[in-house]
């Protein structure tokens, strides 16, 4: 796969040269390519945004760096990439979007500062390109490098090869097929014993079937209390009897619709 980066802050994006990202840029697993938008500013001091027409708070990111950096950009490769444009009033950034985009052989990010991007900018390449706005969460970055960063690394782990073997990701929390979108449970490792706290005997029993089913019970008890809204969510044709039997002890049950809520008091983890 092809990452392209362009930024007015290159050096916010060093870390895609670590760990899982590093490593597979360091196979040939990924080409990344970071560019300096003010490359393309030409005015004495490279400037790159202007204030807002009607006016209000911050700057704009002005459109001709944009268009001049990513007509050079697209020209550098074979056939069209998708562009990816973080910002807050995007699409929510889920663990479904970030493997419809680890699918594709060429992503193209414009992280921005200031209030963003002349709107033209989207529209323009909008009519070229598979254009997708994107937001990591409900909350205000000051730009979109770091965004960059996260969905970069939540691609990259998918893609084949990169991570030690196929089945890491088929548990994660929100993989797509998943019977039920569940948190994952804790997890232990040596030494048995750490400051007099045991390990659950479950986990040493060497009874596979037992040691699943204590993991789907610990995740259903992480997820009523972080995530209620998963299970809320959730087909009720997912839960299967012991799920069921978990729901109820955690205070959890079908609602008129069939669908899961609480229905006693709150469990404490
Ligand atoms: Cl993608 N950009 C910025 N600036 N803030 C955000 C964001 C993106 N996602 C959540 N907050």
């Amino acid at each position: 796969m092809r990452l392209d980066v362009v930024t007015i802050f290159p050096e916010y994006l060093e870390p895609l040269n670590v760990s899982l990202v590093g490593k597979a840029r360091a196979r040939g697993q990924l080409d990344v390519r970071i560019h300096d938008l003010r490359d393309w500013a030409h005015d004495k001091h490279n400037t790159v945004d202007d204030t807002p027409y009607g006016g209000g708070p911050g700057m704009v990111m002005k459109p001709e760096p944009w268009g001049e950096a990513l007509d050079s950009v697209i020209a550098s490769g074979e056939g069209r990439p998708t562009l990816v444009v973080p910002t807050p009033s995007g699409k929510p950034f889920t663990q479904q979007l970030a493997v419809e985009l680890s699918e594709k052989p060429w992503l193209v990010f414009t992280p921005a500062r200031y209030e963003g991007i002349d709107r033209r900018v989207i529209e323009e390449y909008g009519d070229r390109l598979d254009v997708r706005e994107v937001s990591i969460g409900d909350y205000v970055l000051a730009g979109g490098e770091a965004p960059v960063l996260v969905m970069v690394e939540a691609i990259a782990r998918l893609l084949p090869g990169v991570l030690g073997n196929a089945e890491s990701h088929r548990d994660d929390s929100f993989a797509p097929g998943a019977m039920a979108d569940l948190l994952e449970g804790p997890v232990y490792t040596k030494p048995p014993e750490w400051r007099g706290r045991g390990i659950p005997d479950v986990l040493v029993s060497g009874h596979h079937g037992k040691i699943a089913r204590w993991r789907r019970d610990e995740a259903f008890r992480r997820t009523v209390v972080n995530r209620p809204d998963l299970i809320e969510r959730t087909d009720p044709a997912a839960f299967d009897k012991k799920d069921r039997e978990m729901l109820s002890i955690l205070g959890w049950g079908p609602g008129p619709d069939g669908r899961f809520g609480r229905v006693a008091p709150d469990v404490e983890e």
